[in-house]
């Protein structure tokens, strides 16, 4: 039986600027660009949240919910550097560290659990000394395997520790809403919940053929997800599978080679980090974003890897021809170039891991 800690900053940013500035603390404070920017929130204190702030809220919206808020602009400099503080303390603390992103990861801490330091005292020991040495809560979940020790971590936030005993996993699940299952999205859920699935408990009881129907390929290793089996180990180090640049216009437009151009501009980009990683991708993805938020993607998938600027180019721009229609302005553009579909990153997984 392996024990896996996932652990996660509380409002990483946010936290970061109050720890820096005691004037902020306690107070609603939102870390993101300016509202006249069409800046959005990338991280809002607990205090904020209070205001229904969340991230990804655009900036105006989030300080007319709380005209008190403090925005601070972001230090990115500043955020990388604490992380790879608290990197540094994970990996004394842990055999193995899957960094996820700047703020969380998973650590294997399978053969420092002895019977008088159980996988809880070495959670409650790593919260502390992060809190010691950094000035920073994490709140962290125990489990078996990454997806319910990640699924833990997140249940009692902030400043929280939430142990999932072995044997208890599929009961901690069961009532759990399916969005909270990694790889469930809100698209999936939508489907899911027009079947009357609304639960863990009620997702696993549905029978094979809904499965397939459901989840095709990737069916047998989202029950195992769902039923707290999740075997895939924790690695330490990830290639990196996708590229992609997107840019927010400073004003909204409808102009075809205006959107063409800027096309070409982040195909360039994206070549470039291709290029630096020495992979090419089937996949080039387009996303588009309107003046009213709308959001959406559009992909195709291709016989041979692209990674030239033109070959990108050519397929985004197929993507877009079609969604050029009058009357319809954009915002926001991107492009994306992945190795690997969804759909084939699960089985390959799933064969690492012996199932
Ligand atoms: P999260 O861990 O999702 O959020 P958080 O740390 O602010 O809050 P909590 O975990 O307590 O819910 O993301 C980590 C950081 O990543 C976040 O502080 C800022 C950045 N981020 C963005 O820039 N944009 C986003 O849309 C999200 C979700 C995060
Ligand atoms: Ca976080």
């Amino acid at each position: 039986m392996r024990h896996i800690l996932h652990a996660d900053f509380d409002a990483f940013y946010t936290s970061v600027e109050q720890r820096d500035n005691p004037a902020l603390r306690g107070k609603p404070v939102v870390v993101g660009g300016s509202p006249e920017g069409r800046g959005v929130v990338a991280s809002a204190s607990y205090e904020a949240r209070r205001y229904g702030i969340r991230s990804a809220m655009p900036m105006y919206t989030a300080l007319q919910r709380c005209p008190r808020a403090i925005r601070v602009p972001p230090r990115f400099d500043r955020y990388g550097e604490v992380s790879r503080q608290v990197m540094v303390i994970f990996r004394e603390i842990a055999e193995l560290v899957e960094p996820l992103s700047l703020d969380e990861a998973y650590m294997d801490v399978t053969y420092a659990v002895t019977a008088s330091n159980t996988p809880e005292d070495i959670a409650a020991h790593l919260r502390a000394r992060v809190l010691r040495e950094l000035g920073l809560t994490i709140s962290v979940g125990v489990a078996t395997s990454k997806s319910v020790a990640k699924i833990a971590s997140d249940m009692n936030k902030p400043d929280a520790l939430t142990v999932v005993p072995p044997g208890e996993e599929r009961e901690f699940l069961a009532p759990l809403d399916i969005q909270k299952l990694p790889g469930i999205g809100p698209k999936t859920a939508e489907r899911l919940r027009g079947d009357g699935v609304n639960t863990l408990a009620e997702l696993v009881a549905q029978p094979d053929t809904w499965w397939a129907k459901r989840f095709g390929r990737t069916a047998h290793h989202m029950r195992r997800l769902a039923l707290g089996e999740d075997r895939s180990p924790v690695v330490e180090h990830r290639e990196r599978k996708s590229a992609s640049a997107e840019t927010t216009l400073s004003t909204d437009t409808e102009d075809p080679d205006m959107l063409r151009e800027l096309v070409d501009r982040l195909s360039q980009r994206v070549a470039r980090q291709l290029d630096s990683t020495g992979i090419g991708g089937h996949t080039v993805k387009l996303k588009l974003r309107l003046s009213d938020f709308t959001t959406f993607t559009r992909q195709v998938t291709l016989p041979a890897p692209v990674v030239s600027p033109d070959e990108i180019a050519v397929a985004a721009r197929s993507l877009l021809t079609p969604e050029i229609q009058p009357g319809r302005s954009f915002r926001l553009v991107g492009v994306g170039v992945s190795g690997f579909e969804a759909s084939d990153e699960l089985p390959h997984q799933a064969r690492l891991t012996g199932f």
